[in-house]
């Protein structure tokens, strides 16, 4: 018999939805390594960031972008131009809700996405949090979007995950291999690194400090084979964050060093000798060189 050879599928696919939805979770879920921050605090994620899935019958090129907003500083703009920016020339949207609490915001996402000329599928996120009646009704509540298809999973157990990325295969076109294998992000090292601190850091301060968190990178440098040294520079926007990001007796920065070098060492694979300062930037927010410092650059 002629059995003809299964083709080979790849595209890109663009995750998109509001804020702390679980874009970033399931994006690392997906590529089996964590490549985007997380945390629980809303606009974590700032920039598009990309995260390569490859087996042997496809690839699929993931662009995790910022949660959907209203911005009210420049670098709310950026973000915002950052999801604009990853929606060109992608072969397929992946829309994220949070299964546990769909909002009109969330519908106005997925309204925004009926013009696109790409299949759209959704995601309900969080299944691990909701009664099987719960996801019911949210299918049902979603079903009226016009996505081509609803499914259920849940970032954290890994739930569904499996038959989304069925999904997204079956629905993207025979292309070729974008990327090598082995490649799993195009971020270099030294923004991952200043991610890991920014989780650090948004994963231990409260209120209005995290958003104003910038992080800088101000020196790699192996000293041998075995250690690395890393300096960076914290930007907060007020002399009060500087205080609460240091904390008493300076254990809050300590904290946050502490946690972020291990997270280093493990991606370099290496001892790293982490050293950090905290900076006031007032407003840097809405300064462009300070934006192009921090690499929020279009
Ligand atoms: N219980 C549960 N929590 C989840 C799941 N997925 C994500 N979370 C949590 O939801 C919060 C937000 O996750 P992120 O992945 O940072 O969300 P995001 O959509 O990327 O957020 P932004 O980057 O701010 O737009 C974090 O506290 C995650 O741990 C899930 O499937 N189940
Ligand atoms: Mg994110």
């Amino acid at each position: 018999m002629n059995q003809k050879a299964k083709s080979y599928h790849s595209g890109f696919v663009t995750i998109i939805g509001r804020p702390n939805v679980g874009k970033s979770s399931l994006m690392n879920r997906m590529i089996g390594e964590k490549i985007a921050i997380v945390s629980s605090k809303p606009q974590t994620t700032r920039s598009r960031i990309m995260g390569v899935l490859s087996r042997p019958e496809h690839q699929i090129v993931f662009l995790d972008t910022p949660g959907i907003h209203d911005p009210r500083t420049k670098l709310g703009e950026y973000m915002m131009h950052s999801v604009r920016d990853a929606m060109d020339g992608m072969d397929a949207v992946l829309v994220l809700f949070d299964v546990t609490h769909i909002t009109e915001n969330d519908l106005r996402v997925a309204e925004g996405m009926k013009e696109k000329k790409v299949p759209v599928i959704l995601a309900l996120n969080k299944i691990d949090l909701a009664t099987p009646e719960q996801i019911l009704a949210a299918t049902a509540k979603a079903a009226d979007t016009g996505f081509e298809e609803i499914i259920p999973v849940s970032a954290r157990t890994g739930d569904g995950v499996e038959e989304l990325i069925t999904s997204l295969e079956n629905h993207l076109p025979e292309g070729p291999q974008y990327f090598p294998e082995d490649m799993i992000t195009d971020q270099p090292e030294r923004i991952l690194c200043a991610e890991i601190i920014r989780e650090k850091a948004l994963r231990h301060l409260r209120d209005e400090v995290p958003h104003g968190i910038g992080v800088e990178i101000m020196k790699i440098e192996a000293l041998s084979d075995k250690l690395t040294e890393i300096n960076a520079t914290v930007y907060c926007e007020r002399a009060a964050h500087k205080g609460i990001i240091i904390g008493k007796n300076g254990t809050m920065l300590q904290t946050i060093g502490t946690e972020a070098r291990l997270d280093i060492e493990k991606l370099m694979d290496t001892h790293i000798n982490l050293k950090l300062w905290v900076k006031i930037r007032p407003d840097w927010r809405n300064n462009a060189s300070d934006l192009k410092n921090l690499g929020y650059d279009s």
